[in-house]
C-alpha cells in the first residue's frame, strides 16, 4: 500500500514528517506535500499563545460570511464560490489549517459541465494513442484488481491560484489563495497501467480526456484535455486515483476516477477520467496551446505582451506558503503572544525553512 523510502515524506504514513516548523530550520519537509507548521512562532513574535482553545468549532461556518451567494456545493463546507457556470470554488485560508486537507475543504475548479451521476460499476478507462503499443480498456474493478494500490499525500494547486493579486489584472477566475489543498490520494500508479498496455519508444507525452462536457455541450468537444511529459507520467507518485482521504472522490473532484500529479498545475490532473492517450508529440488537447496554462519562458515586466511562441507550459509549481491560523482579521492584544501556523509547499523541490 504505502511506499516508503525517498518519497516517504509525502506518502501517507503515520510517521511521515509533516511537522516542519515555521521560523525554524527543519529538514522534515515535504516535496509535494504541504509542510504543516504547527509550532509556535512566539520566538519571532515575542508573545504567547492565547487564542485557539476559545474557538469553538461552531465559529468555522463564519467563513460563509465571506460570500453573499446562497450557492452551496454538496459535500463542501465553507468554500467561497467564484463562479457557478462552470462551478469554481476556493477555500478560505483559515479552513486550510489541517495537516491533511479534508475533502469538504478541497477546492473545485471546473472548466465544463460536471457529469451528472457517474456509475462506478460501468465506468471504463481506455488507454490508446499513437505511442501506445495497443489500445486497452479497463473497468474500474479491473484497475483495482490488476494493479497494486498506493496512497500518497500530494498537493494539488490550480495554476491560477493567487491570480487575484496580479497587477495589471489577468482574466480568468480571480483566485485569491485557496485553489490548493493537500489531501491523501489512493489509486494505482499511472506507470504500472501504461507499462501493462505498452509504451512505444517514441512516446513523449500523455494526455487525458474526462467525461465532463464543454459548456457549449457540443458533442465530442472537450472542456479541457491536458497532460504531462512521460517523465512525470512515469513517477511513482503519479496516480490514477479513486479515493481522497480513504473515501470515494467527491463528485466535483472527479468521481469516480481522476489523475493526480502532485506539485504540478492541477489542470494536468484530469477528472472523471475516461481516456489517456500516449502521444508521440506534446499533447495538443484543449487548453494545451496558445497562452493557456503557460507563463512567459523568460521573466517579463507585469503587463508585457508576450508572443505565443515565447510562452512555456507550466510544469512544477513554484514555492509558496500560506498562513492558516489565526484567521485573517483576528484582533489580538499586543502584549500576549500568538501562535501562527501554516503550510509551505513546492512543486518539485524541498522547502527547508520558512522565515
Ligand atoms: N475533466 C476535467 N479535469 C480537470 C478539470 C476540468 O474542468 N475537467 N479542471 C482542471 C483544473 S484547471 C484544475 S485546477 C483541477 C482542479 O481539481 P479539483 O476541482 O479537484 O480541485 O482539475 C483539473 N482537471
Ligand atoms: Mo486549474
Amino acid at each position: 500500500m504505502k511506499k516508503r523510502g525517498l518519497h516517504s515524506l509525502y506518502a501517507k504514513d503515520p510517521v511521515h514528517a509533516d511537522e516542519a516548523v515555521f521560523g525554524r530550520t527543519s529538514h522534515h519537509v515535504t516535496r509535494r506535500g504541504f509542510l504543516s507548521g504547527l509550532k509556535s512562532l512566539s520566538v519571532l513574535l515575542g508573545a504567547e499563545v492565547v487564542y485557539g482553545q476559545f474557538m469553538p468549532a461552531g465559529l468555522i461556518p463564519a467563513a460563509f460570511a465571506q460570500t453573499d451567494t446562497p450557492f452551496t456545493i454538496e459535500g463542501k463546507d465553507g468554500l467561497v464560490v467564484l463562479n457557478d457556470r462552470p462551478v469554481n470554488a476556493e477555500t478560505p485560508a483559515h479552513l486550510l489549517d489541517d495537516a491533511v486537507t479534508p475533502a469538504s475543504r478541497f477546492f473545485v475548479r471546473n472548466n465544463g459541465i460536471v457529469p451528472e451521476s457517474p456509475d462506478p460499476k460501468t465506468w471504463t478507462l481506455t488507454i490508446e494513442g499513437e505511442s501506445a503499443a495497443q489500445s486497452r480498456t479497463f473497468t474500474l474493478d479491473e484497475l483495482k484488481a490488476q494493479f497494486k494500490h498506493y496512497t500518497y499525500q500530494l498537493t494539488l494547486e490550480c495554476g491560477g491560484n493567487g491570480r487575484a493579486e496580479f497587477s495589471p489584472a489577468a482574466t480568468g477566475n480571480q483566485w485569491t489563495t485557496g485553489a490548493v489543498g493537500c489531501p491523501s490520494w489512493t489509486g494505482v500508479r499511472l506507470k504500472d497501467v501504461l507499462n501493462a498496455v505498452g509504451v512505444k519508444d517514441d512516446a513523449v507525452y500523455i494526455g487525458y480526456y474526462g467525461d465532463d462536457q464543454h459548456l457549449s455541450r457540443t458533442p465530442g468537444k472537450a472542456a479541457i484535455s491536458r497532460g504531462v511529459p512521460m517523465s512525470k507520467a512515469m513517477e511513482d507518485e503519479s496516480l490514477i486515483a479513486w479515493a481522497m482521504n480513504d473515501a470515494p472522490l467527491p463528485l466535483m473532484n472527479g468521481y469516480p476516477l481522476r489523475l493526480v500529479f502532485g506539485g504540478w498545475p492541477a489542470s494536468t490532473s484530469g477528472k472523471w477520467l475516461k481516456k489517456i492517450v500516449i502521444r508521440n508529440q506534446i499533447h495538443d488537447g484543449a487548453k494545451m496551446l496558445g497562452k493557456a496554462y503557460r507563463t512567459p519562458c523568460k521573466p517579463v515586466a507585469p503587463g508585457t505582451k508576450v508572443a505565443d511562441e515565447d510562452m512555456c507550459i507550466i510544469e512544477a509549481m513554484p514555492v509558496k506558503s500560506l498562513i492558516t491560523y489565526p484567521q485573517s482579521g483576528t484582533a489580538h492584544t499586543l502584549s500576549s503572544s500568538l501562535e501562527v501556523r501554516g503550510h509551505a509547499w513546492c512543486g518539485s523541490a524541498s522547502v527547508e525553512k520558512v522565515y
